[in-house]
């Protein structure tokens, strides 16, 4: 397979006026009739340039140009595409090109899921239905008539508003779909089969009455309320806070169980993986309750962002998932607390993307080059384009930067853009020059900012130097400084902001500082006493903060820090620095003693009055492996569960009484509600049934027993199951885990959380416990969520097991990749992932998981899995 290169971009040589497609549909013989009106592209017009149209296992029947039949020797068709020469400059090409649904088992172009047919075409999945110029910058408008046996596929959608209906002989009938809006093919959508939907209305700031639906299978329809719900959040949202509206009269959601994604923001008809839109209290968890929203939010607000103002080619992919990553942020915060919202975005950031920076795959925001643009939907382009997204906001300020969307939707809207185009509209309201801001979306890597101060009593000064350096990837070796936001405060000795002189300018109490050059420096006037300087506050810029900082001075930020990002912060931070001694005291043989600074710091917490039950959560929670490891150049996997299973327990037994009073507190006759408070209130108390538990009490698992049995709700449940299952004693989760398959075979989604709450036991049986549920008959390798809740949750979040000294957990991953690459590239190449992050593991760990990545490679390879493990193997 051949990469693809940024700079290589030029404009299509042809753009289509007008798609009419006809699908025969049929279990392994659809047919796709197809009907394009071609022109050249004016852009490209000096040279006689051939069409070329993609396509990936089709089967041509028959085609057409302006009504003549074509033979074989009109035209060049290889496995990827077809070539016509000589064509004129405006064309109408027909084509007839039969395809197998049930065979494709890669979840892209036409498949079935659960019998039903459904579409995947971002990225390119449109070329396994018809020949297509299947590029972003390709904009059409389409009109689509589905065929299909009226008893099996009674329903069926497509983009757009239904124009026509009616029977077919033999029992088939036929709908039309129009979609008035031209868009690009890999927003194309067609969904078949025994569905029902629930419907409600929303009416849009202008009047317009907009039908919402979403289709589900029977079982599932008491479980959309809350999809529609949030959908109806996110469009009052978008018109408040970005002045967007919807545009047709109809909006779907279709729920499929067998999904490569999360959703799908196809115009008009979202198909949703079923994990992100069905929610019910007693099947689904607050976690999956909240997903549902985000996702849902996201996908509409795509609307605008991507789908009328849409990515010029694929190297452009975070122009839409960074800004729509980053309005579903928005969107979050406003509908519950700011600061819990943001303390997960970065909880997730700085272990899972700040690790993808740091390995194999690590690329830019805007990637340079690709071989398979499945493997760059990711982390890095989402998440820290977010983050770029945010730090934009942050730099232009908030009404500035609607300004700039403003601009940025009515500029450009009908068109396919670049990341350029977005950046120069911001400039353009702002008047700021952020040229050197778009390295952000061209450097890969987390930089690294250290921290140094110093307070001279005497002048009654603190200077702040601030440092910044970007390690090498794979690529580049040589960064430039970025523009980094640092927004800061200085905390005096009684917990009060201070305000801050600077040349004596007088700043308030807090400052959005930019770091522009490798180094800087800053001195503040007049400060009476030393103060603990608060930096980074609400994670204003997404990278490594380096800075020295005793337990006092964390412990004290703590509770006196006025950011609530940074209170939670300096807890994890103190949290680390313990586990971090409890590692040293292991690597070198002494008996491990947690420093009684984080004993005392989370006395206080628990004593304390509960203002804010989200919150403290939150603080009670103890820094995951994953970040633990993302401190370590080298990473010793056993020192990090030993250390931090330590702390846990030590902590647990110190503060039994406190931990349990405080779930007492939270347990108490609660019936379910929907309301934050209750959410809160079961969030806080799960995590004191977690702390409770790992004292291995006897009382404290009887309280998980009890409310396992009692719980109304799958929050409770399943908490109290994880707790029973992951307890020391390997058998005392056994009848909850068979009483709740029992309760729950029916429900493939409450499943998949059996299925991971097994797989994450610390238990040295945990691999083996895998390879038992891979053989269960509720999980299949073609369905993806099942896969990610057993082998993925079990690579992912049960690291020491899988890296097991006798490399069975390197063994058991490679095996399923190589399986897997046959089945569904896209999930293999994503699986694998844990396995090329072999880098920072000692020299026997790396040896085992070379071994394994060599063992993958000597496979025929589908693109997306041969240029990851050729990126890892480089
Ligand atoms: N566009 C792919 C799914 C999503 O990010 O919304
Ligand atoms: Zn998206």
């Amino acid at each position: 397979p051949k990469a693809i290169h940024l700079k290589d971009y030029l404009p299509p040589a042809f753009l289509v006026q007008q798609v009419d497609l006809c699908f025969r549909l049929d279990d392994h013989h659809t047919r796709v009739i197809s009907r394009l009106q071609l022109q050249r592209n004016p852009a490209r017009k000096e040279h006689d340039l051939p069409l070329v149209l993609q396509g990936q296992q089709l089967q041509l029947i028959e085609l057409k140009l302006d009504g003549r039949t074509l033979s074989s020797s009109d035209y060049e068709l290889t496995d990827e595409q077809l070539t016509l020469t000589g064509v004129p400059d405006s064309l109408v090409l027909e084509s007839e090109v039969e395809i197998d649904p049930l065979s494709n088992t890669a979840l892209e172009g036409l498949y079935q899921s659960s019998g039903n047919f459904c579409t995947q075409c971002e990225a390119e999945g449109f070329r396994r239905i018809t020949f297509y110029p299947d590029r972003p910058d390709v904009l059409a408008r389409f009109t689509t008539r589905i065929e299909a046996d009226q008893s099996r596929f009674p329903v069926l959608l497509s983009n757009g508003n239904p124009i026509e209906r009616g029977e077919l002989p033999d029992g088939h009938h036929f709908v039309t779909w129009e979609d008035p809006f031209p868009k690009p093919a890999y927003l194309f959508a067609l969904v078949a089969g025994q569905l029902h939907p629930v419907k409600d209305t929303y009416t849009t700031l202008s009047g317009r009455q907009v039908a919402l639906e979403v289709w589900v299978e029977k079982e599932n329809l008491h479980k959309c309320d809350h999809a529609l719900r949030s959908l109806k959040a996110a469009m009052q949202w978008d018109e408040q806070t970005y002045g967007r509206e919807y545009d047709l009269d109809i909006y779907m959601i279709v729920a499929v169980n067998d999904f490569n994604m999360g959703a799908m923001e196809n115009k008009g008809l979202n198909i949703f993986n079923s994990s992100c839109v069905l929610a019910d209290h007693r099947s689904e968890t607050d976690m999956a309750f909240h997903r549902v929203e985000s996702v849902v939010a996201h996908e509409y607000f795509h609307n605008w962002s991507g789908n009328r103002v849409t990515c010029r080619d694929w190297f452009q992919l975070s122009l839409k998932e960074g800004f729509t990553v980053f309005r579903d942020q928005q969107f979050s915060a406003d509908q519950h607390s700011p600061a819990v919202e943001r303390i997960q975005q970065v909880a997730m950031l700085r272990t899972a993307q700040f690790a993808e920076d740091a390995g194999p795959t690590a690329h830019p925001v805007r990637p340079e080059s690709y071989i398979e643009i499945n493997n760059f939907y990711t982390l890095t382009v989402y998440e820290k384009g977010a983050e770029v997204v945010r730090m934009l906001s942050e730099l232009v300020g908030r009404d500035t930067f609607r300004k700039g969307s403003d601009l940025y939707f009515e500029r450009f809207d009908g068109q396919a853009v670049t990341v350029e185009d977005f950046v120069a509209c911001m400039a353009e309201v702002s008047g700021l020059d952020l040229s050197q801001f778009m390295r952000w979306y061209s450097q890969a890597g987390t930089p690294q900012l250290t921290a140094e101060s110093h307070y001279n009593p005497t002048a009654r000064t603190f200077t702040l130097t601030l440092r910044q350096h970007t390690p090498a990837t794979p690529g580049q070796d040589l960064k430039e400084p970025l523009l980094i936001p640092v927004k800061l405060g200085l905390v005096g000795p009684s917990g009060q902001d201070l305000p801050m002189e600077v040349n004596g300018e007088l700043w308030g109490q807090e400052r959005v500082v930019h770091l522009k050059e490798q180094e800087q420096t800053w001195t503040f006037h007049n400060l009476d006493a030393e103060p603990v300087p608060s930096l980074l506050r609400g994670f204003s810029a997404p990278v490594r903060l380096l800075l020295d900082r005793s337990p006092e001075q964390l412990a004290f930020l703590m509770t006196a820090d006025s950011d609530g990002f940074n209170r939670w912060d300096a807890g994890q931070q103190l949290a680390l620095l313990a586990i971090r001694e409890l590692i040293n005291q292991q690597q070198c043989g002494a008996a491990m003693m947690l420093n009684p600074a984080l004993i005392q710091a989370y006395r206080q917490l628990l004593d304390a009055q509960v203002t804010d039950p989200a919150i403290l959560a939150e603080m009670l929670q103890l820094p995951s492996e994953a970040y633990i490891a993302e401190q370590y150049d080298q990473v010793d996997v056993d020192a990090i569960h030993l250390a931090r299973d330590y702390a846990r327990k030590t902590l647990a037994t110190a503060l039994y009484p406190a931990f349990l009073k405080l779930y007492q507190q939270f347990a108490k006759n609660q019936a379910w509600s929907a309301e934050a408070a209750a959410v809160a209130g079961r969030r806080l108390k799960n995590t004191c049934l977690g702390w409770l538990v790992a004292t291995e009490s006897e009382e404290a698992l009887q309280l998980a027993q009890r409310q396992f049995e009692q719980a109304d709700n799958m929050t409770d449940q399943l908490a109290a199951l994880i707790c029973l299952a992951h307890a020391e004693d390997t058998t005392s989760g056994d009848p909850a885990l068979k009483a709740f398959a029992l309760q729950w075979a029916h429900d493939p989604l409450v499943m998949d959380s059996w299925f991971s709450a097994q797989v994450t036991r610390p238990h040295p049986d945990a691999l083996e416990r895998v390879k038992l549920l891979m053989a269960h008959p509720a999980f299949s390798l073609k369905n993806p969520n099942k896969v990610r809740a057993l082998i993925g949750a079990f690579v992912n979040q049960n690291r020491h097991n899988f890296h097991r000294r006798d490399g069975s957990g390197y063994a058991l991953l490679a095996d399923t990749v190589i399986e897997l690459n046959r089945i569904n590239p896209q999930i293999a190449a994503r699986l694998v992932i844990p396995l090329t992050r072999f880098r920072r593991m000692d020299d026997y760990r790396k040896g085992l998981m070379k071994n394994e990545l060599e063992r993958i490679r000597a496979e025929k390879l589908s693109p997306d899995l041969f240029e990851v493990i050729e990126k890892s193997l480089a």
